[in-house]
């Protein structure tokens, strides 16, 4: 009986177990079959590389190899196991079949070595020890074409975010069967792309994020995640961090007992030092031979700047290659998506599947099968406003005219130059009472905060509101934007938040997608900000205080746009100084490293923006 009853449970569980087991998507397990290797790198640490090949592979039928490197893991793994969903950049990809490859990264997941937050990039490399990034994706494309049968000889890398940083510097390898790379919102320099923002912290982006790169704390290759359960005890960010207090504190709450190389190593970090100097991969983006296409999206939280500085730097670096630019209404990632709405905005079509099947797709089918065409145009872009795609000979368009929206201190805004730059518009900033960056509760960096409708800052007194009379034309801005501005502080340091708002007329009308609780009139829709800690004005390396009381000059870069602000809309523009907690508050006294401030050097101080404050803009006709 007893051995009965054993087995009765073998049974149970065994069946329990293959009952839980997700199932895989039954296309790639018809169609592909699966390797997994451990690829070995000059300097003799192997790489853990997933391979999945066509099974209609053949000596007449030859695939290309289209791979990504990922500090995210290769999972599942396991030669007899597949992914549930799809796999490649798109369905319209895996269906067409290429050799798809996932790697880990050195140090991360089962590869060997040691992880690096974005390796920086050797320069002049001396001996087979001085490995980076780029040589790890030569010796995995030389091995992978030498010992995948039946492999077409060509190779191409794509990836969004941390794999898009892998695949940008992937792109430096200089292996000549690399004939193509897709880096997408690509990380370029943490400073101003998931770290920081010129200085300001990213608080739950970054709290939130790097427990997971916990478990290879001890070095050995493991499929297993890091078990990180954190209790917040609340669901309002707000309320979380703004107890929290200065990131030090962080080592208090038992995520983070100091073990944690990376999350430590940006809080030690808060000026734009060596660290961050020698992880800016756009220098290093020159010598490129082949075909590359960066992609990303107007409402990238996250590596908004490393989109378009990633496009810049290779264009001006690599003088004729072919290097385009696709930028549709997308979140990080969002092509992936229907990419038809964000929040209560609507797009009005299908975005992302459009991307992936007109674009992506042909994209790769030409440079890595030679099937089709590569008539791109130099820069296709979803114009946001009229909602319709648009397409450049160049980006910034040659088109666009560098105009001046002054700030005026009647909370006027105005292509007008002001007759005298007088005046000012003042508010008084306390730290204990922090302008919200979304109305959202949420312990996380919420996508839609990007477009998120800004009237619940517009009405606090710690918000300065600029905007134009209603316009009687449409006005389309296409490219960056320079905030110039005036200003002084009773304190000694400063955060700087810029917002370019679109104000819809009373008369605005609810979408489809418009929330149950906003309302399409009157909406101020957030086109783009960006902040700038004070202190970095003249030297982001090092770091000044103000003097108080004495104007003093804040220019900073607000990432591009392609907008059109429509007749009857008003152009606005709100400055603050807290946005939290998207950013660590500023004590708004000088001291070496915000992270490390104590609750009493958090001070009130009152701001002021002075006439001649400006944006400078590009507006197309
Ligand atoms: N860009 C994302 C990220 C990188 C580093 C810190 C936090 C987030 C990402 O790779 O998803």
């Amino acid at each position: 009986m007893k051995i009965q009853f054993l087995v009765i449970c073998f049974l149970a569980v065994a069946f329990q177990s293959l009952a839980q087991a997700p199932a895989a998507n039954p296309f790639i397990k018809e169609n592909y079959n699966k390797f997994e290797y451990q690829i070995p790198m000059r300097d003799g640490i192997k790489l853990f590389t997933a391979v999945y090949v066509p099974k209609d592979i053949s000596a007449e039928k030859k695939y290309p190899i289209l791979m990504q490197r990922t500090p995210y893991s290769c999972q599942p793994y396991g030669a007899d196991q597949f992914p549930r969903r799809r796999f490649g950049p798109s369905e319209f990809i895996m269906k067409d079949k290429y050799v798809i490859v996932y790697q880990d990264v050195r140090g991360r997941w089962m590869s060997e070595g040691v992880f690096q937050e974005m390796t920086p990039q050797i320069p002049n490399k001396k001996s087979k020890t001085d490995v980076d990034e780029s040589t790890d994706t030569y010796d995995t494309v030389d091995w992978l074409i030498k010992n995948i049968p039946n492999n077409n000889g060509k190779v191409g890398q794509w990836g969004i975010s941390y794999p898009g940083f892998y695949a940008s510097v992937g792109a430096l390898s200089g292996h000549p069967a690399l004939v193509a790379s897709s880096p997408q919102a690509p990380m370029a320099d943490l400073w101003r792309d998931d770290s920081y923002h010129n200085g300001a912290f990213l608080i739950p982006h970054n709290f939130n994020f790097y427990p997971y790169f916990t478990n290879r704390t001890d070095g050995t290759p493991t499929k297993t995640p890091s078990g990180k359960e954190f209790k917040y005890g609340t669901e309002d960010g707000y309320e979380f961090f703004l107890n929290l207090g200065p990131m030090k504190n962080s080592q208090k709450t038992g995520l983070y007992e100091g073990k944690d190389p990376y999350w430590n190593g940006n809080l030690a970090h808060p000026n734009y030092d060596q660290f961050w100097q020698s992880r800016n991969i756009l220098p290093h983006l020159k010598g490129i031979k082949h075909a590359v296409m960066i992609v990303g999206g107007w409402y990238d939280a996250e590596d908004l700047h490393g989109i378009f500085k990633t496009y810049g730097a290779i264009e001006k670096q690599n003088p004729g290659i072919y290097n385009i630019l696709v930028a549709g209404p997308w979140t990080h990632g969002g092509w992936n998506d229907t990419g038809d709405q964000l929040g209560s905005v609507n797009f009005g079509e299908k975005t992302g599947p459009y991307f992936q099947e007109n674009i992506e797709r042909k994209f790769f089918a030409y440079f890595l099968k030679g099937e089709g065409d590569a008539k791109f145009p130099e820069a296709q872009l979803f114009e946001t406003g009229t909602n319709k795609w648009r397409s450049f000979d160049a980006w910034p368009p040659k088109a666009a005219v560098e105009k001046n929206l002054y700030l005026l201190p009647n909370g006027k805004l105005s292509f007008d130059a002001p007759t005298a730059s007088t005046g000012f518009a003042e508010f008084v900033s306390d730290p204990k009472k922090p302008v919200p960056f979304t109305e959202t509760i949420s312990l996380d960096m919420n996508r839609d905060y990007m477009v998120e409708d800004q009237r619940f800052a517009a009405r606090r007194p710690d918000v300065l509101v600029f905007q134009t009379e209603v316009l009687d034309k449409d006005v389309t801005l296409a490219g960056n934007i320079l905030a110039n501005l005036k200003v002084s502080t009773t304190g000694t340091d400063a955060d700087w938040m810029v917002k370019l708002i679109d104000v819809y007329p009373g008369d605005a009308k609810d979408n489809a997608n418009t929330a149950k609780n906003e309302k399409m009139s009157g909406f101020q829709q957030m086109i783009r900000h960006d902040a700038f800690r004070g202190k970095f004005r003249d030297d982001k390396t090092n770091p000044k205080p103000f003097k108080p009381g004495e104007v003093t000059n804040v220019n900073y870069e607000l990432i591009d746009i392609l907008h059109t602000f429509k007749k009857g809309h008003r152009i606005m523009v709100q400055v603050q100084s807290t946005m939290f907690p998207l950013y660590d508050r500023n004590p708004q006294k000088f001291v070496p490293n915000i992270h490390n401030a104590s609750e009493s050097d958090y001070q009130k101080a009152t701001h002021r923006v002075y006439g001649g404050s400006l944006l400078k803009v590009r507006v197309m006709d």
